[in-house]
């Protein structure tokens, strides 16, 4: 039985500063490159939008950040611009270790489709390829932190705990947006498909 730390997304438009900064996001840093040293793997991921992304407001009339929009796929809330190809906002914050990454996934990248999960984009059905790649390398158990709690860190903690994996999320390591109560209702809907809350 394997055991992974996966990262979410500690870019630098996340963290204070950033497009799309998650208070205190930078605090995490130092306590991830710590906590890196007791598993057998660590992956990281990234978030990696195209310019004219579908997911940023700035790609629709009429609309601001943090609007909800139908797309094809269902409702999905507008963003600023962030974490744009080879921007220095989709870089890794330049403290994160990044010596002990096994594998680096990035997410996003397709124009039409935000991606909040690690594992599925979302459409909830196209994968990115991380559930293969655990479980071919034999990996059951996976801790997340990151961030942000109530988006990239629950909808990738929730599809994990769908599929199967033993997961916990050590929320000491994670930092919030928390719009209207999301983190809230983001540590409700964890729990209830049985992640472990640290
Ligand atoms: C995220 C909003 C848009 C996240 C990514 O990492 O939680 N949130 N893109
Ligand atoms: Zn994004």
């Amino acid at each position: 039985m394997l055991k992974a730390l996966i990262v979410i997304d500690v870019q630098n438009d996340f963290c204070p500063g950033g497009a799309l900064a998650v208070p205190g996001g930078d605090e995490i840093v130092a306590g991830i490159n710590v906590l890196m040293d007791g598993f057998e793997s660590v992956i990281l991921t990234q978030d990696w939008h195209p310019s004219g992304h579908s997911s940023f407001a700035s790609s629709h009339s009429g609309t601001a950040p943090l609007d909800l929009i139908d797309m094809p796929y269902g409702p999905q809330m507008l963003w600023p611009d962030h974490c744009v190809w080879s921007s220095d906002g989709a870089k890794f914050h330049q403290d994160l270790n990044l010596t002990r990454a096994d594998l680096i996934i990035r997410k996003g990248f397709n124009s039409e489709i935000d991606s909040y999960s690690a594992f599925f984009e979302n459409d909830r059905s196209t994968p990115t390829g991380l559930e293969g790649y655990l479980r071919t390398r034999g990996i059951s158990d996976l801790t997340l932190v990151g961030l942000a709690t109530d988006f990239c860190v629950n909808f990738s903690a929730q599809d994990a705990a769908q599929l199967g994996f033993s997961v916990a999320v050590q929320q000491n390591l994670c930092r919030a947006i928390d719009i209207d109560g999301s983190l809230n209702v983001a540590q409700q809907a964890m729990r209830a498909v049985g992640i472990n809350l640290l």
